[in-house]
């Protein structure tokens, strides 16, 4: 298949493009870099160092033979993101181009504005795209389970069967997110369910859980290959800190009480479910919605992972929470159709802990524990900051 990657040059974009590219696709990749620019304004980077994507491209071809074609540009630009899918003509694109940090979309109104204006105006974009340059192109969309927050009832896969008062109707699942950031995944979902019914697009909508890990078969093949692991507190998501803390001899940052849970999956189950998403298309006109995630841990359990996966010793710190998000709350959730495809899940285990401490050992000196604590508060509405 020809498969368009909108975000390649990501934490999951590229070894996605590198996995697809490996099993015998033709692959674009397509980013504005505005990620590093993030980094840039924050004074942060990845721990594990990261080439240009010009010279990963480059490592690739040379390590595979494989052609890997480029497309450097904004999607929020409407001009650049109809030609590109016109020049490539893809069967499927996969959109992770997002600006993806809950954090960052709570530092106060220009990153609200800016996080919820990227997404939502660069999906749009590619919807129209697509609708003109041709239907049947199958848009795979990274959606996240935060869409739906903790209901007090089971996550179903994206529809709701609904009885009232004597009617029945399959309603998209009641959304109620913890950031402007999630809020942007929840519009879009809605754009994107528009468009399959007004235009009759097929549509892939994957609601992706915490990803952990860092390394993937391609992305081990060459330095030149890796891909980013994030630390700090506006973009290092939660298992990769604790494993980061634990390593740097620092208490684990659990906020709040710890009982809340969240769905994760293993970096090397987010490639392999969008192989199998793109290699089984949604029909025409369908929005169809994938639960992508594996296992449910609470903080607390996450944490206690990690101190007995670690050979040294580790403590545990309750920081008051700096986000509005419920404990104490009921979470079970429907992942059945990834599965159902093919999916056998990389479980949360003590292999993958320990080879995730040795690539923090190797990098631990690049941390900048200033990045560490948590910085962005969502009770306030700051309608102005200076970082
Ligand atoms: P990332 O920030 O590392 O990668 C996103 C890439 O998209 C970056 O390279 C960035 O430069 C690019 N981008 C952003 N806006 C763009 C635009 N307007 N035009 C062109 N390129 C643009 O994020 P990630 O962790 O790889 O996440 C990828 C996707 O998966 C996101 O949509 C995110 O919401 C979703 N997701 C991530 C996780 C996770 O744990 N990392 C979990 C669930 C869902
Ligand atoms: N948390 C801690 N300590 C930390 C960091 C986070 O206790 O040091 C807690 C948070 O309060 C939250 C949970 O861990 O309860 C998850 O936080 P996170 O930063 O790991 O993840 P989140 O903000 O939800 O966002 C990440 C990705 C996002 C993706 C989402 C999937 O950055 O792109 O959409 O995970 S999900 O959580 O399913 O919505």
């Amino acid at each position: 298949m020809r498969i368009m990657v909108l975000g390649g040059d990501g934490y999951l974009g590229w070894p996605t493009a590198m996995y697809l590219s490996s099993r015998g696709h033709d692959v674009a990749v397509l980013d504005s870099a505005v990620r590093r620019q993030y980094d840039e304004e924050l004074g942060s980077g990845s721990l594990v160092p990261i080439e240009s994507l010009r010279t990963r491209v480059k490592a690739w071809r040379e390590i595979t033979g494989a052609e890997l074609v480029c497309y450097h540009g904004d999607l929020t630009d409407a001009d650049f993101t109809h030609d590109a899918v016109k020049t490539f003509r893809p069967h499927a694109v996969v959109h992770f181009a997002e600006q993806r940090a809950a954090p960052y979309s709570m530092i106060d109104r220009k990153h609200a504005v800016y996080t919820q204006t990227n997404n939502i105006v660069g999906t749009l974009n590619l919807m129209y795209a697509v609708g003109e340059v041709d239907r049947d192109i199958h848009i795979v969309k990274l959606g996240t389970m935060g869409e739906y927050g903790q209901p007090n009832i089971d996550i179903e896969e994206g529809w709701l069967e609904v009885e009232h008062k004597g009617r029945t109707d399959r309603v998209l699942y009641p959304k109620k997110p913890g950031s402007f950031y999630h809020l942007s995944k929840v519009h879009d979902s809605h754009n994107l369910e528009f468009g399959c019914r007004i235009w009759g697009l097929r549509v892939t909508d994957l609601n992706q859980g915490v990803v952990y890990g860092q390394q993937t078969e391609q992305t081990v093949l060459d330095p030149r290959l890796e891909t980013r692991l994030d630390y700090d507190a506006v973009f290092g998501t939660v298992l990769n800190r604790f494993a980061i803390q634990a390593v740097l001899g620092l208490p684990l940052s659990v906020y709040g009480g710890g009982s809340q849970t969240r769905a994760f999956l293993d970096i090397r189950d987010t490639v392999r479910c969008i192989e199998l998403a793109c290699e089984n298309p949604a029909e025409a006109g369908e929005f169809r919605v994938f639960n992508q995630a594996t296992e449910q841990f609470s903080l607390e359990e996450l944490a206690k992972l990690v101190a007995n996966s670690f050979p040294g010793g580790v403590e545990v710190e309750h920081l008051d929470n700096p986000r509005v998000e419920a404990e104490n709350h009921y979470y079970s959730f429907v992942h059945t159709a990834l599965e159902s495809l093919g999916l056998e899940p990389h479980l949360l285990g003590d292999t993958l802990l320990t080879s995730m401490y040795g690539i923090i050992e190797k990098h631990k000196h690049r941390v900048d524990l200033d990045l560490l604590a948590p910085s962005v508060q969502w009770r306030e509405a700051r309608d102005r900051v200076a970082l």
